[in-house]
């Protein structure tokens, strides 16, 4: 189905991999396709309450394939076309979206692990805006996902000087949730994203919505979304479910509906 991503669906988890190892999955116009296409997939279907992105080889993403820019390339266009959709459908997705950075994360490959929910690091792992360094400035949504993630100053130093960090100092500055040792790191990830699978994944949809509401709105405005919110968490089996099991004294069993 896909050429340049694989796509499995495994325990409720979605895992799609950037698959162009041999350059550092660099994303071409067909990877943009396919993950946007992936991801729509993923929200029409009720059985997957998880997503994990990550990338073959010994890279995550190394951005755009510089092969295909040139001169004659209308960057405001090719954004337009290829990574915005794709970044707005993660932004929409009311799941949650695992960036597990197994390598180097790139331009918009760094933009792909921020528009992320939750990024878990194996300690092979490394963040650099290389941007700047073709005279070019952070996007796929970048430059607003970095500040509110590592706060203005160290987003400007990151944009900025380019400078690549490694895992322990995206942790230390707050980009990454964990950093795991290469041994086990996949099962750390697989481990977390089924924790994330087997939540109330309707409640966790409306945080993530509402969380981006947050940016951009007063204290009123969130007092009465969240009033909408937890009147719509409220309807929901899960939370029949968590009530039911908190005074049973035993585990929920969320079935994310
Ligand atoms: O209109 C627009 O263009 C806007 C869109 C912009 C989106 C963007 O993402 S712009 C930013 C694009 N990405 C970069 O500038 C990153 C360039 N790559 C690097 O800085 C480094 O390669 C890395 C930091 C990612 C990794 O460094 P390292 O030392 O581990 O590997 P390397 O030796 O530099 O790279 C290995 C190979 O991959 C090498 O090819 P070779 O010499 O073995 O034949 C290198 O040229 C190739 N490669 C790495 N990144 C890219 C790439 N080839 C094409 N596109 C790349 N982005």
């Amino acid at each position: 189905m896909f050429e340049t991503i694989e796509y499995q669906v495994e325990n409720h988890v979605a895992w799609i991999t950037l698959n162009r190892p041999d350059k550092l999955n660099a994303f071409t116009e067909t990877m943009n396709r396919e993950v946007t296409k992936a991801l729509k997939l993923i929200r029409k279907d009720d059985d997957i309450r998880c997503v994990v992105i990550t990338g073959s080889g010994r890279a995550f993403s190394a951005g755009e394939d510089l092969a295909g820019v040139n001169e004659e390339t209308d960057h405001a266009e090719f954004l337009r076309k290829r990574y915005n959709p794709m970044i707005r459908e993660m932004a929409a997705l009311e799941k949650p979206i695992v960036a597990a950075v197994n390598g180097v994360a790139a331009g918009a490959g760094m933009s792909v692990a921020l528009a992320s929910d939750f990024r878990i690091a194996s300690e092979k792992a490394s963040f650099v805006e290389a941007f700047i360094h073709i005279g070019l400035v952070p996007d796929s949504g970048n430059l607003f996902y970095l500040p509110r993630l590592v706060g203005h100053a160290k987003a400007m130093e990151l944009a900025v000087l380019g400078e690549k960090i490694k895992a322990a100092e995206a942790k230390e500055i707050g980009l990454v949730t964990a950093v795991y040792p290469e041994g086990s790191y996949h099962d750390e990830v697989k481990q977390f994203a089924e924790r994330l699978a087997s939540m109330p994944t309707k409640a966790v949809g409306l945080i993530k919505r509402y969380l981006y509401k947050s940016w951009d709105h007063d204290l009123n405005d969130m007092l009465e979304y969240e009033a909408y919110a937890q009147r719509t968490a409220g309807l929901t089996k899960d939370h029949k479910e968590g009530m039911t099991a908190f005074f049973a004294k035993r585990t929920p069993e969320y079935s994310g509906k």
